[in-house]
């Protein structure tokens, strides 16, 4: 590769984005959310509702119109700043779908046959699935390098499609002999990083999992965040004294995660505080714990859902600062493709 230098690469420029594929919840929250809220000091942050990758399974669009103000609204009340970073949903900038196309002819069939969340996702009824879900990672692959950015926090369950991106970014860059992309690193933190279902520890909390007692979603009243934790799954044994009396114990491992999660403590210094009380008291710890934590994000969440019309200008504003940053990146991935000319004969 004779190693053609890009217009220009960035050096801190953190992407991410969640579906709006249902109600978001405490684990959207601990493993994305607040985390993004936190790198805004040290990056430059471009936060995406991506609404394309949610209608890869079907959404009905009232419900989708909804739910796409309302992650906007969770990011916020997270604490992301739409002033300081951008937010913006996927749709409203049309880059994103014009390099996945080319992405699509990049990727190969492969590669994504490799993907487990696909099958995962797609279980017995692969045959069904949308072709949309089966190259839903070369739009993320598309969604990160259309920003040309470097960094991407991610859940442990992400990590492959993240891979996945660097192979495309590397096989673009060698195939044109140009270095327009850069390889993205992933961003994974360990606290938070993988929260369970109240009912089932060995099952991730989820926005699909038809249980709302499932999950404690980021519209729920400080009531239903009580009883959500109160009727959590938990076994009749008192908490371990240290971390390795939690094997074998997933729903316990997951309340003194979550625990250990909002109070910014280690789950052994949760055990070395708690070790030895039963659940029964634990969890009224716990609710007290999540509900000092989780109201003023909730109360925030229902005054930005108010008023729809301020979402929708955040959004628009957001897409406005995203399309002018795609716009050249764009412009060098048309030329170096060919698809513009640069070449001369
Ligand atoms: N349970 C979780 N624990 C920790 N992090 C989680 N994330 C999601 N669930 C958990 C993180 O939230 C970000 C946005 O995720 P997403 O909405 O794009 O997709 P997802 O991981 O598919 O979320 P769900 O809730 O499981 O949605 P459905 O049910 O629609 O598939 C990501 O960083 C993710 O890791």
């Amino acid at each position: 590769m004779t190693n053609i230098k890009s217009r220009s690469l960035p050096k801190n420029r953190v992407f991410s984005g969640a579906q709006p594929s249902g109600n978001m919840h405490l684990g959207n929250y601990l493993g994305a959310f607040r985390n993004w809220a936190r790198l805004q000091q040290d990056f430059e942050c471009i936060y995406c509702v991506v609404d394309l990758h949610a209608i890869t399974v079907w959404q009905d669009p009232a419900d989708l119109v909804r739910q796409t103000r309302e992650a906007a609204a969770a990011y916020i009340a997270s604490g992301v700043d739409p002033k300081r970073s951008i937010l913006f949903n996927q749709s409203r900038v049309a880059a994103h779908s014009e390099l996945a196309w080319i992405f699509n002819c990049v990727a190969r069939m492969g590669w994504l046959n490799r993907m487990t969340q696909f099958k995962d996702k797609a279980g017995k009824h692969r045959e069904r699935a949308s072709v949309g879900l089966y190259v839903y990672p070369d739009l993320m692959a598309a969604d990160i390098l259309t920003y040309k950015a470097t960094h991407v926090p991610v859940g442990e369950d992400q990590k492959q499609h993240l891979e996945l991106t660097r192979d495309i970014a590397q096989k673009f860059n060698n195939d044109y002999d140009r270095e327009v992309f850069p390889i993205v690193e992933p961003l994974i933190s360990k606290e938070g990083a993988r929260i369970m279902s109240l009912r089932d520890g060995s099952k991730k909390m989820s926005k699909s999992d038809p249980s709302d007692a499932s999950r404690i979603n980021l519209t729920d009243t400080a009531d239903s965040i009580v009883q959500k934790i109160r009727k959590a799954k938990t076994d009749p044994e008192p908490l371990p004294e240290d971390v390795a009396g939690l094997d074998g114990r997933p729903e316990a491992h997951n309340l003194v995660g979550i625990y250990g999660a909002l109070t910014d403590k280690s789950m052994e210094a949760v055990l070395k505080e708690h070790g030895g009380t039963g659940f029964a008291e634990f969890k009224k710890t716990l609710v007290d714990v999540a509900v000092a934590h989780l109201s003023p994000i909730t109360g925030e969440m229902a005054r930005l859902m108010d008023d729809p019309a301020e979402i929708d200008q955040i959004l628009s504003d957001g897409a406005e600062r995203a399309a002018a940053l795609a716009a050249p990146v764009m412009e060098e991935v048309r030329e170096t493709v060919g698809l513009i000319g640069r070449h001369t004969y």
